[in-house]
Order: structure tokens, then sequence, then C-alpha cells
């Protein structure tokens, strides 16, 4: 009998195989996630799943068992279990997707959110990169912070590396229409990164200080948050006792 932290075996099959098991579509898969009970570099890969309106669940975590088993030996992995079968076995193709950023783009292909052309591509890469950085340089100044200096240190977040990424995207999304996206008129990755990394930089506003992002001080932004929350997948994600434990572990892992 397996324990219940038996990972999903990996098929191993040609590059072609594979190729069209990742080619098949997502409504047919079933997804699981492996990653600590906690937001971080998983917040978006799970919300992508909730927006995707897939079949998709968490799987059960004994890191030191399995640690060794999966590509990098780091988490978030996430496996696909596809409707495609390799030639001569009944047996559905598992697909290992590791890397959060990998994982991130793949479900983004899958789900049509990478933009209709290579132009587009890149825009959406650029923005969601710019607002990587920023939750980069998030992590470092302020959740990294010792718990008596984080006032000082958000401040000056906000201040500075913040305010330059509100006017660069305020002007960008001002200027492709103001509806709430950053390419064309639909939503993007790039759209669903910001609206996450909104509600990280929410979650984890020190105490004494006010919120630095919202309807009135950063309205093209905000837009754009309001156009993810609308769909319908992803609000009952939002809605969920996990989403708002993994929101609560997240604020005691680090002391908000
Ligand atoms: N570059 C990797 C980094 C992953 C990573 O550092 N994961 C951490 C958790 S956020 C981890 O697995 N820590 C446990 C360990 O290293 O044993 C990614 O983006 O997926």
């Amino acid at each position: 009998m397996s324990s219940p932290a038996t990972l999903p075996v990996a098929t191993k099959a040609s590059t072609q195989d594979l190729a069209k098991a990742a080619a098949s579509p997502a409504k047919d898969s079933v997804f699981q996630l492996l990653y600590f009970p906690l937001n971080g570099r998983s917040e978006l890969i799970r919300n992508l799943l909730a927006y995707g309106a897939v079949n998709w669940e968490e799987l059960p975590v004994d890191w030191p068992t399995q640690k060794p088993l999966v590509p990098f030996q780091v988490a978030p992995v996430l496996y696909e279990r596809t409707s495609v079968t390799t030639e001569g076995s009944s047996a559905p193709i598992v697909l290992e997707i590791a890397e959060s950023q990998a994982i991130e783009r793949y479900l983004g292909q899958k789900f049509n959110l990478l933009g209709g052309n290579i132009w587009e591509e890149h825009l959406v890469n650029r923005y969601f990169q710019s607002t990587d950085v920023l939750l980069q340089a998030f992590a470092q100044q302020i959740v990294g912070a010792a718990p008596e200096a984080r006032v000082d240190a958000a401040t000056k977040f906000y201040a500075e590396t913040l305010a330059k990424w509100i006017q660069i995207h305020e002007g960008h999304l001002k200027a492709n229409g103001d509806k709430g996206h950053y390419v064309g008129q639909g939503v993007t990755l790039a759209d669903i990164k910001t609206a996450q990394v909104i509600d990280r930089i929410l979650l984890l506003v020190p105490k004494g200080l006010e919120n630095p992002l919202s309807a009135t001080l950063t309205p093209s932004l905000w837009k754009v948050k309001e156009q993810v929350d609308s769909k319908a997948s992803l609000a009952v994600w939002k809605a969920s006792e996990r989403y708002s434990q993994l929101n609560g572990n997240t604020k005691a892992r680090f002391g908000f």
C-alpha cells in the first residue's frame, strides 16, 4: 500500500509523447501540487489553477521523504495526469512540472494567457517579470526585515520601489485603454500576477501603516485586480477555507 505522501510517478516516454500530453486540454487533466501550507512560491500557481477552473488538489507533504525525489529537490512541483496515453499502454501520461516560474508559464500557455502573438507574449512577459522583481524586493526588504524594523523598511519600500512600479504600470495600463489589462482587452498571466502581488502586499502591511494600494490610490492597477477577481472560479477559491488558512499561515510564519 502506498503511503499518503507518495508522489505521482512521472511517465518516462519520448519527447513527442510528452509534448502530445502537454498539449492536451487542461480540462481533461488532474493537477496535483506539491508545496508547503504557505502562500510562498505557490500563491500564483494555486490562483492560476483556480482561474483555469481545472481539476486540482494539493498533495500531502512529507518533505524529508519527497525532497530527494523531485527534480531540483525544492518545491513547488506540479503533476499533471493527462488524458493521453502512450502507444500500447492504457496508463495516462503523468507530467512532472518544476520551478515556480516555469510552472506559471506552463499553466499560462495551457490556459491561453500568454497573448495572441510573439509581441503580445513579450508584453505579458515583461510586465510579469517587472512585477516579479517588485515581489522579490518586497520579500527581501519587508518580509525579510526584523519585525521591529518593518515599519521603516515598508515606509521606504512604499515610497521608492513600489511608487516607481505603480507609476510605470499605471502609465502602461492607462495607455492600453484603462480597462484593467496589460495586453489587449483580455486577462493574461501578467494581470493574474499583478493581482496576486497586490494581494500579497496588502496581506503583509506592517501594523500602523496604511494600505499602499487601493481603488483610490492606484485606480488602474485596482481595475486589474477587479478584472481578475471577477472570474467566478477564482472567487470561489479566494472564498475557501484553505485560501484563508494559507493567508493565516503566511502571516503567522513571518510574524505579521
Ligand atoms: N527556484 C525555485 C526555488 C524553490 C524553493 O526555494 N523552494 C523552497 C520553498 S519556497 C524549498 O523547497 N525549500 C525546502 C528545501 O530547500 O528543502 C522555484 O522558484 O521553484
